[in-house]
């Protein structure tokens, strides 16, 4: 096993669902946590918390990952203090809308492919080179299983999932010769704020999605990462597929 203990963990989306949920892990186990996100009252409830709860050193960056200067500027800061981050989570993200491709909204596929795609990227490109400069490192990203396959209404969000399995083999090819490791991690139903931010606050259409059925929890979601993160140096994840047994792929369900 390769102990996380004393190590930097920098992930992204740490206010809700399996950012959180993988801070709290990471944390429990002894990681020093640096967190990215937007809402800067839960990214500090959680900072509080993190410090109290396990002793371990918490950094908070309040902003969007879709500003790339932003990225770049934490990028910075973190040399400024010498933390080269031991692995970086690329777990911010989001479905906006769900509908056929030809009424979907314009505002909804710019948010996605920006969130998912590009700041996927801008934060790889502001925290990778450190890392092949040590030659040494750990990227996970979440992916999903709608990177996997497409389904009905779901266009442009598979599309960037595919996207993200696309850069993840890409990121492991061009990280052959170092000790790199790269990962995505693609779950299925989790029942997360996901739902709610995807139908734009609709609680009805996101407490619907979970029904009849145990979806995964964040919880699950940070058990697997911790897993990856902490397989031997040896050894590299390079993709994880986890459906609820509920689920078999995204069409196949047994819901009650
Ligand atoms: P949540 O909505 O619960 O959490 C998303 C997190 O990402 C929040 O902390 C949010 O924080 C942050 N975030 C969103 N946009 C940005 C941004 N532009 N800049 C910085 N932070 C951002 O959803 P999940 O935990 O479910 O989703 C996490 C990842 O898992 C996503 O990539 C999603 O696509 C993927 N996924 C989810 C599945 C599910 O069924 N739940 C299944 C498969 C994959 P804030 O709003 O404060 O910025
Ligand atoms: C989230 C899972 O099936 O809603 O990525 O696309 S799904």
């Amino acid at each position: 096993m390769n102990s996380i203990r004393g190590k930097w963990a920098l992930i992204t989306g740490t206010t809700s669902g399996f950012g959180k949920a993988i801070a709290d892990t990471f944390a429990q186990n002894g990681c020093n946590i640096i967190m990215v996100a937007r809402r800067a009252e839960k990214l500090e409830a959680l900072e509080h918390i993190l410090k109290e709860k396990y002793g371990v050193q918490v950094l908070s960056y309040c902003f969007d990952v879709r500003n790339l200067n932003q990225c770049i500027e934490m990028a910075n800061d973190l040399s400024e203090r010498e933390i080269v981050p031991d692995i970086l989570v690329n777990n911010a993200g989001l479905a906006s809308g769900k509908d056929k491709i030809y009424e979907g909204l314009i505002g909804d596929w710019e948010k996605m492919i920006d969130t998912n795609i590009k700041g996927l990227l801008y934060m790889t490109r502001s925290i990778l080179p450190k890392m092949v400069e040590r030659n040494e490192g750990h990227v996970i990203n979440i992916g999903s299983i709608a990177g996997h396959q497409v389904y009905p209404e779901g266009n442009v969000y598979n599309a960037t999932k595919f996207a993200v399995k696309a850069l993840n083999e890409a990121m492991n090819l061009d990280l052959a010769g170092t000790n790199i490791r790269c990962c995505s991690i693609d779950p299925g139903a989790a029942e997360t704020e996901f739902s709610m931010v995807r139908f734009h606050g609709d609680e009805q259409k996101a407490t619907k999605v979970y029904e009849g059925y145990q979806p995964l929890q964040a919880e699950d979601i940070a058990d697997i990462v911790y897993y990856v993160a902490t397989a031997p140096v040896h050894v590299n994840i390079t993709n994880l597929v986890v459906y609820p047994t509920a689920q078999r792929n995204v069409y196949v369900w047994d819901k009650k």
